[in-house]
């Protein structure tokens, strides 16, 4: 990290590091995340998540994946990006949550949410972006809004940041290259937009938490599983989740 990064982690809650992931890595990264997604369609390991597009059904999101691909447990467990982490946290960190968002061409976005407020068991958390496409305002980049790490936004009952209080804040869009990552703290609040590119806009989320808090991961996937479980993965039968909070934008659907 420089100074700079440090600066900007401190004044806005996200620094976006430029071309640090090598294209050996970006290769390996691409296969497994391609393994995934035949995964997610034939019944393998790991957590799946599907909408509905023009061109059909398709993969939304894949999670838990870290402890079944050996490759892609490497890279979410290794040196690169621990090390950020443990400058940023001030103390080593330890995994929270893995997955994959594949916002496929038609693929939906995120309305403007805070990732703490879905996040239970640790109050804080940091996440890295990791694209495997280009992530453009066309092929629905994040967009981030500078300057609120001091807490929970006001929020409406679906776990989005109020339509009224959303529109006063200063959203920046965060266009990634694949070799980028972007890290950004649970509270920074960010939202992104439809895919309306003819190519996926893949990215890997990975999300830790200080090691000093506990290692939570098993429990968070517990509570998500059963907590789906409870109302046959809907809102209420209302809509298909393919999230803790309702900020996702598509058109989710059960396969
Ligand atoms: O992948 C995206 O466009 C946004 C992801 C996001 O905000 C989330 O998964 O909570």
């Amino acid at each position: 990290m420089t100074p700079a990064d440090r600066r900007d982690w401190n004044d806005r809650g996200w620094i976006h590091c430029v071309d640090v992931v090598g294209p050996a890595q970006l290769d390996v990264l691409r296969r497994s995340v391609d393994q995934l997604d035949a995964w997610a369609t034939t019944g393998g390991p790991g957590l799946h998540h599907f909408e509905s597009t023009e061109g059909g059904p398709v993969v939304a999101r894949s999670e838990h994946f870290a402890d079944v691909h050996r490759d892609l447990g490497e890279f979410v467990r290794g040196a690169q990006v621990a090390d950020v982490l443990a400058e940023l946290f001030g103390e080593p960190a330890v995994l929270f949550k893995e997955k994959v968002n594949y916002k496929h061409p038609g693929g939906g976005g995120f309305a403007p949410h805070q990732d703490a407020t879905a996040y239970r068991f640790v109050d804080h958390h940091i996440s890295v972006m990791v694209p495997l496409d280009p992530a453009t305002i066309a092929s629905g980049c994040l967009f981030f809004a500078p300057g609120h790490l001091g807490g929970a936004m006001p929020t409406d009952d679906r776990g989005r940041v109020d339509e009224p209080f959303a529109a006063t804040l200063d959203w920046q869009p965060v266009e990634a290259q694949p070799g980028d990552m972007v890290f950004f703290d649970s509270y920074a609040p960010h939202h992104s937009g439809t895919n309306r590119t003819d190519r996926p806009r893949r990215a890997l989320y990975l999300t830790y938490n200080a090691a000093s808090k506990g290692d939570h991961r098993a429990a968070y996937y517990a509570d998500k599983t059963a907590e789906f479980a409870r109302a046959d993965g809907t809102f209420d039968g209302a809509r298909v989740r393919i999230s803790v909070n309702d900020d996702f934008l598509g058109r989710p659907v059960t396969s």
